[in-house]
């Protein structure tokens, strides 16, 4: 039969597959459609109030946010969003897997710290990758966050040990059958610019997530899973998701950082990109010890408004991921006018310590305009502990940072971690951590 219009449609189809798969896949799912990127279609919604108990009567002082409101709000993202952080808290014990004293050249000493979390060296354990500044004479402040492929992809130095944990299949970064090969050194060093960090007087310190819990869905049952969670009776609705495995994860290099010679552990700031931006979130907001919390481009679940219904969305993120929240979560699917939060009360759990949102102008799928709005409408609690909060909703101007006792930026480019981004982050954190 001759359909000479099926041929253009056909050979479209088919370079669009084609080309789809040469893109990296961040690209291609840079921009899903079928979703809203068009900010006149944002429905009206109402935020449920920060500032109201459950019982109706108001919180007018900063002693009622911390003795009863603040308790609410984090027991209500535990019980809907993200689940409970795992709550047993191994006896942790401590390796220096391998010491540079003059790594970048003699600018900063390098360390690879193995946290075991248990007693058996078998079992689940993640890496802490540490730079400090060589010249530093008293513990520094320090940053503190997962990254996507392995310590050793964040710097070339051939001596960091390359993961042995389950990696993501990508064979141009050179992981195959879910194990890095010598190929993926340093292919991540442009997100941890860790030369810019030290020489600027800081310690970065960066753990593979994959160490912690595999991004994978698998019923809960690999690293740390597989000692935390006993497995034998169904899971709760709040049981705890992935990030919040993650999260308190974090907690637990925090944990060791307090210990550390060279690292001020109560100067440490959680700094996560993405899925790791809303784990560096939670991580802030569960464990009031982390002095101050980066979220770059964390999007849907993160520093976004779920009610927004931009980009991503409540429905989508948990039909992706279904491992990465708590299975109450699910009711808010198409539904997230029903949550008794959003992600404004995330921000406002921080307070008053400083945050600060990061989001970039192509990353629509982000929210970057939802995750300002987040900041803003935790003002009040900010206000209320007597920090200034953002000063108005307006949408920010790209590349001009706005920063008070929180931060916020949208700059150029797309869903990435830049060397923009990481100087507005130092340029906070001279006002807030030195
Ligand atoms: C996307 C996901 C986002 C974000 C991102 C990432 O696919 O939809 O929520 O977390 O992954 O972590 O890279």
């Amino acid at each position: 039969m001759n359909q000479p219009h099926l041929r253009p449609l056909t050979s479209i189809i088919i370079t669009f597959l084609a080309f789809s798969t040469l893109l990296p896949s961040s690209e291609v799912a840079a921009q899903p459609s079928g979703f809203n990127y068009n900010e006149s279609r944002v429905p009206d919604f109402s935020l449920p109030e920060l500032l109201k108990l459950q019982d109706g009567s108001a919180v007018t002082s900063a002693q009622q946010w911390r003795s009863n409101r603040r308790p609410e709000v984090l027991a209500l993202f535990q019980d809907h969003v993200f689940g409970q952080q795992p709550n047993a808290v191994p006896r942790l014990r401590t390796r220096e897997r391998s010491r540079k004293q003059d790594a970048l050249e003699g600018r900063a000493v390098r360390r690879e710290i193995t946290v075991f979390f248990s007693d058996n060296d078998n079992g689940p354990s993640m890496d802490i990758l540490v730079y400090t500044p060589a010249d530093a004479e008293t513990p520094v402040p320090c940053f503190m966050g997962f990254n996507f492929h392995g310590n050793h992809s964040v710097d070339p130095d051939p001596a960091i040990h390359i993961t042995t944990s389950w990696v993501r299949d990508d064979s141009k970064r050179g992981n195959i059958d879910h194990r890095a090969t010598e190929k993926s050194r340093g292919k991540s060093s442009s997100r941890w610019p860790v030369e810019m960090i030290v020489s600027r007087g800081y310690g970065v310190a960066t753990i593979y997530y994959g160490d912690v819990d595999p991004d994978f869905d698998d019923g809960f049952k690999n690293g740390i899973h597989s000692i935390l969670e006993p497995h034998t009776t169904a899971r709760a609705g709040n049981a705890g998701g992935s990030i919040s495995a993650w999260s308190w994860a974090l907690s637990r290099g925090l944990d060791v950082l307090e210990m550390d010679p060279l690292v001020d552990g109560s100067r440490v700031s959680t700094f996560g990109h993405s899925r790791l931006g809303k784990t560096s979130l939670w991580a802030g907001a569960s464990d009031e010890r982390f002095a101050m919390v980066i979220s770059n481009d964390s999007g849907c679940g993160g520093a976004a408004l779920s009610r927004r219904r931009f980009g991503e969305t409540v429905k989508r993120i948990n039909t992706s991921f279904p491992h990465w929240f708590c299975i109450n979560h699910r009711q808010y699917n198409d539904n997230e006018n029903a949550s008794p939060v959003d992600h404004h009360m995330l921000m406002a759990l921080i307070a008053p310590r400083p945050v600060y949102v990061g989001s970039a102008e192509k990353d629509l799928w982000a929210d970057p305009h939802g995750e300002m709005l987040s900041l803003f409408h935790a003002g009040p609690v900010f206000e209320l502990l007597g920090r200034k909060g953002l000063p108005n909703d307006n949408v920010a101007t790209v590349n001009q940072p706005i920063q008070t006792d929180v931060g916020y930026h949208i700059r150029t480019g797309k869903h990435d971690v830049t060397d923009f981004d990481w100087t507005q982050y130092m340029n906070f954190a001279d006002r807030h951590l030195k």
